[in-house]
């Protein structure tokens, strides 16, 4: 293929970028059709204009998180159509990949999640080149932003007598909803709608909101105060993200409680920075940029894990390609001061150590934890801890020989890694992995403690293998040896940990449309209650209000 004409077609791709049934994934309708890019592919390449769209609005909703909206790679490799003509593959060899998934913790998308017929879809679309992603700018941000009921209007104080501390918000991945339950009596408070695949909740400071964050970029900010919590404000700030928190310190007169809010976006590669009572959005700044190694330009470079400062007023950002983590001083929006740190490319989730002084990331393609010190902005330490760390916010407790850990598990491996993350305490076993623990299998998602609790817990949500993928194993923090590992359901993917406030019981989700919430005792690991329901559709993430306040884990 010529240069020129690779120019031509990339020029009508931006043209053509998004059209019919995905306008919800990607936000507003391109200025033209899929044809007009789809006439100027080759022949072999050709697609109708519905199948086109088909196929772009499946790689959105289930490859471009890990492969790239632009297909460049991260947590999976680059599938650029260039690479894959490189490798000699063609759309019949990507198929099986798809079908069958790989050991390194892609799913098997043939095993019940993808038709045969969509799957061909997705492997023609990626031998195409890949359509460009309409920008986002503020003019259509503030536009989407929506403030239902304003702060004036709002509760003075709890309109109802429940523990509101203790509730937990669900993520109701496919419904687009949050359902808000009471932790004590596990009852349902209600449910609220709040935009396409929710991601994350995070606590405001205060535990009173909640803001959820969309893959389509939608935040939405929700009111426990109110007799029915529910929204109060909503703005769309990307066409895709993964990230949202609030502004966690206190400061010395509260200044900066739940006063601010940031999200991450995955595409634009940008972040937002919004009013944390209204959502109106205050502040954009784009992460396109340079690569920490080589300099070279990295246009998709998107925010991953962001999480809030509770010594600082500070937000740290996961720069995922570049491999910077970004230190936000969020003090003087007007005078912005960034802190960009060397770390490693690549970087997807990750939180606190037990002091919240130390941001532990993971680059998991490169097999590694990063260490950032929040008090500097400086990375300080690497560790290796295996194939492909997923700690989710990662697990803190105190080892009985090494004394504070921290804890990953693998999307590549059967181990949870521990490793020292107590300099002050315990120089020589700082950032070095002091404890591995085995795992039914890799596709290891989430690990998840709390100081009051006895057992860590470890999910395999992306195993290949039906019974693995529906497992957890808790083991004990005193005797990592004492480990019980079972069955949770016979049916969907089991994933995500939560703990009450007491830290004495343990959620845990069975993922698919006839989703369930399993609660255990953390201490006898027996089962409590098992809640379903209509309702409960494709339960994923699940977050206690004050676990997530103070970021306990
Ligand atoms: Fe997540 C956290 C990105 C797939 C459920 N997920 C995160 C974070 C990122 C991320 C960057 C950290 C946010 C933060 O802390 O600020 N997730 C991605 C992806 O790019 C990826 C791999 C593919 C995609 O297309 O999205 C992906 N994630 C999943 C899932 O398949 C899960 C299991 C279900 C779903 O909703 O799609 C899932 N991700 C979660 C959950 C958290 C999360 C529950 C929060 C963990 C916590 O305890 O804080």
């Amino acid at each position: 293929m010529s240069k020129s004409y690779k120019k031509a077609l990339a020029v009508l791709a931006g043209l053509a970028a998004l059209p019919l049934t995905i306008a919800s994934a990607y936000g507003a309708e391109p200025p033209k059709s899929a044809a007009e890019y789809l006439a100027a592919a080759p022949a072999a390449m050709s697609m109708s204009d519905e199948d086109f769209a088909v196929a772009k609005a499946l790689y959105f909703n289930r490859c471009a998180g890990c492969h790239g909206t632009t297909r460049k790679g991260a947590t999976g490799p680059n599938i650029t159509d260039e690479n894959m003509k490189k490798k000699s593959y063609d759309a019949e060899v990507v198929k099986v990949f798809i079908t069958n998934g790989t050991g390194g913790g892609m799913p098997s998308f043939g095993a019940g999640e993808m038709s045969e017929a969509d799957i061909g879809l997705v492997a023609n679309f990626i031998m195409m080149p890949p359509p460009a992603p309409p920008e986002l700018g503020m003019a259509e941000i503030t536009e989407s932003w929506k403030l239902i009921i304003p702060e004036a209007q709002r509760p003075k104080k709890p309109e109802h007598s429940k523990n509101w501390k203790n509730f937990f918000g669900i993520v109701l991945r496919d419904a687009g909803k949050v359902a808000i339950m009471d932790g004590d009596t596990k009852e349902l408070v209600n449910i609220v709608d709040t935009g396409f695949a929710v991601h994350i909740l995070r606590s405001s400071a205060s535990g009173r909101y909640f803001y959820s964050i969309g893959r389509d970029g939608k935040a939405t900010m929700i009111d426990l105060w109110m007799a029915k919590p529910d929204k109060v404000a909503e703005v769309k700030t990307c066409h895709d993200a993964r990230s949202i928190d609030s502004s966690k310190y206190k400061g010395k007169k509260g200044d900066f409680e739940d006063k601010l809010a940031i999200i991450g976006c995955y595409w634009p590669p940008q972040f937002a920075i919004l009013d944390g009572q209204t959502l109106e959005p205050k502040k954009l700044v784009s992460t396109r940029s340079f690569t920490y190694d080589t300099n070279e330009f990295v246009n998709e470079a998107r925010v991953a894990a962001i999480i809030a400062g509770h010594h600082d007023p500070v937000w740290i950002a996961n720069i995922k390609e570049s491999g910077y983590i970004w230190t936000i001083d969020y003090s003087d929006l007007k005078n912005l001061k960034i802190t960009m740190a060397e770390t490693e490319r690549f970087l997807h989730d990750g939180g606190w150590d037990a002091t919240k002084r130390y941001v532990q990331m993971a680059a998991n393609m490169r097999n590694k934890m990063v260490i950032v010190d929040s008090h500097t902005g400086k990375q300080i330490a690497q560790i290796e801890t295996g194939q492909k760390p997923h700690p989710g916010r990662g697990a803190n407790w105190v080892d009985p020989k090494f004394g504070p850990v921290t804890a990953t598990p693998h999307l590549g491996e059967a181990t949870v890694a521990a490793w020292g993350s107590d300099p002050k305490g315990h120089k020589q076993h700082a950032w070095k992995v002091v404890r591995k623990v085995e795992t039914l299998g890799g596709g290891g998602l989430f690990v998840k403690t709390h100081p009051n609790a006895k057992h860590v817990w470890v999910d395999h949500t992306l195993n290949p293998d039906d019974n693995i993928k529906r497992s957890v194993c808790a083991f004990e923090k005193a005797d990592n040896a004492k480990k019980k590992c079972w069955q949770v359901a016979d049916h969907g993917r089991v994933t995500h940990f939560e703990y009450n406030q007491a830290g004495t019981e343990v959620w845990v989700a069975v993922w698919d449309q006839v989703g369930e919430l399993v609660v255990y005792d953390d201490k006898t690991l027996k089962e409590i209650k098992r809640i379903k329901g209509d309702w409960l559709r494709t339960p994923t993430g699940h977050f206690n209000v004050y676990n997530g306040m103070t970021d306990t884990y």
